[in-house]
């Protein structure tokens, strides 16, 4: 059967993404012996044009959209994608009568909604490798598929969601094989980095996150020797070689980590990786050594705070003295770090906010840059979604399809973002959310990228803030 799949992501901040899950789809539906094709609507100004084409072209019986945003999580310049993929689910009815299915993360994080909102025939909830290929089948069939696993539907008693239908294990999983699906250098030409996946789930416990609900909490791994392999066949047929792990968190768990850096340095392979998550839940100086060994030159470290309260309310797992002990090591290996700090959740006060500050400014290395976001996205079926219920703040589970933050009520919003302002002016390695959304940024990108500079681009942060004061 004919199956075309569309990638309607065009997010370009904080550069544009790969979209890794579809083509994971796309080979999965090409190993099950369907003929399929993927337009990617990323660099696409006029959508309707280019699904009337690809329609007309290709004439499929089935179409699958992947919608990974749902909004950008900013509380000052707030983007919701929701209408976007609701408009290119409308184009793609106006050009053919093929039934749609959407899959991808936003419907993960929210299936029922996300469903009813966009307006698909189906949706597939959590990993799309199997649900896809079954729903796929049943269509080709003309069989139903509301009784398969992973699959939302329609029928007499309302919407009905099924339990997800994970892979195992990743090494079980076709390699995604971007190249042929989409163009690589066209994402390269921003800060675009190559997207590698290690391991799916993630065992963490942090109360705003949806990464347990989209990926589960145990562990699914890809071999050391596995990956190793995926990464030598992208550089070979596509030339690039800057790379980021999306895993939830790279060096959890550790012997994992350990397993895929020793597989790299055995195989000699010769590439960067420039922005894999780091939890700094036991982080030993023997991972850092091997991830330098293996070409790791940066890394993202998710420490959200440095006040023992506020991590302690995440439930981080960690403390302020492990993320201070990780500021030490990251330095002493010579990775340059990009901090991430989420500020406003519970029990946050003026002087928690001051402890985060004073860690940035005292214990993170000179090459760092931290980014603040203030105000945290409240994602339905998580415990910071039930506190805000019982808070008051929000009414259902449901309404979270439209952004909402949680700030503590022991914070003044204008207070807070006065800080940040004041405090980026005296340590410009600081960046909060509402100013990445500088349109200037992109432009930035893909100057740093022609020039062939040396990733990540986020060490020039520093210099986009002075400029940034000399034209404001
Ligand atoms: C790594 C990551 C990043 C990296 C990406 C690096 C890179 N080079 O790709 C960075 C840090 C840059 C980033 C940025 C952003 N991210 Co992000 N990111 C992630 C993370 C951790 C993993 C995404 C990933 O690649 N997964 C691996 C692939 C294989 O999984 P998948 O996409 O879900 O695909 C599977 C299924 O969904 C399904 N599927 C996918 N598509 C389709 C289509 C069909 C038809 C079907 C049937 C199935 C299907 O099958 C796939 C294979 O099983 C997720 C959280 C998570 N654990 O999912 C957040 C996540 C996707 N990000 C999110 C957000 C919000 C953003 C930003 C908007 C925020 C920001 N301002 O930084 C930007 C947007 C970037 C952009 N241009 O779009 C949200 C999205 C939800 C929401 N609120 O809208 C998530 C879910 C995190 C969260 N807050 O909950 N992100």
């Amino acid at each position: 059967m004919k199956i075309l799949l569309v990638s309607a992501n065009q997010e370009k901040v904080p550069y544009p993404v790969l979209p890794i899950g579809l083509c994971y789809v796309a080979e999965s539906l090409e190993k099950a012996g369907h003929q399929v094709r993927l337009l990617d609507l990323c660099f696409e100004r006029r959508t309707a044009r280019a699904l009337d084409r690809a329609v007309k072209e290709f004439e499929p019986a089935l179409v699958g959209v992947g919608i990974r945003n749902m909004d950008n999580c900013d509380y000052y310049y707030p983007k919701n994608f929701v209408p976007e993929a609701k408009r290119v689910v409308a184009e793609i009815r106006a050009a053919t009568k093929a039934p749609v299915m959407i899959g991808g993360s936003a419907v993960s994080v929210l299936p029922r909604e996300m469903y009813e909102a966009i307006g698909a025939d189906w949706a597939v909830v959590g990993d799309g490798e199997l649900a896809a290929v079954e729903l796929a089948k049943a269509v080709e069939e003309k069989r139903d598929p509301s009784g398969i696993a992973g699959v939302v539907s329609r029928g007499a008693e309302g919407v009905r969601v099924n339990p997800q239908n994970r892979v195992p294990a990743l090494d079980v999983n076709t390699p995604p094989r971007m190249w042929r699906w989409v163009d690589p250098q066209r994402y390269m030409k921003f800060e675009g980095v190559y997207p590698l996946q290690s391991k799916r789930g993630c065992s963490l416990k942090c109360i705003y996150c949806t990464y347990t609900n989209i990926e589960g909490k145990s562990f699914r791994m890809k071999s050391g020797e596995e990956m190793a392999k995926e990464i030598e066949e992208i550089i070979e047929r596509s030339g690039v070689r800057d790379f980021e792990f999306v895993d939830s968190t790279f060096n959890v768990p550790e012997s994992h980590a350990i397993d895929i850096c020793d597989t790299i340095i055995r195989r000699g392979i010769r590439a960067n990786f420039v922005g894999s998550g780091l939890n700094p839940i036991g982080v030993s100086e023997r991972l850092l050594g091997k991830m330098v060994d293996a070409g790791f030159r940066s890394l993202i470290c998710t420490a959200e705070s440095a006040s023992d309260t506020v991590i302690r309310n995440l439930r981080k797992g960690f403390t302020r003295a492990d993320v201070e002990n990780v500021a030490r090591l990251t330095a002493r290996a010579g990775l340059r770090t990009l901090w991430i700090f989420l500020v406003g959740g519970p029990g946050e006060t003026p002087e928690t906010v001051l402890e985060t500050l004073d860690f940035i400014h005292r214990h993170t290395a000179p090459g760092d840059v931290s980014y603040i976001t203030n105000g945290v996205r409240i994602y339905p079926y998580t415990a910071l979604a039930g506190i805000a219920i019982q808070e008051g703040l929000v009414r259902s589970q449901e309404e979270l399809i439209d952004p909402k933050f949680y700030f503590s009520k022991a914070l003044d919003r204008k207070w807070l973002r006065d800080t940040m302002i004041r405090h980026s002016r005296q340590d410009p390695r600081m960046i909060t959310s509402e100013r990445s959304q500088h349109p200037v940024i992109p432009w930035g990108l893909r100057v740093l990228s022609m020039l062939g500079v040396q990733k990540p681009f986020w060490r020039f942060v520093p210099a986009f803030n002075r400029m940034m004061r000399l034209v404001s």
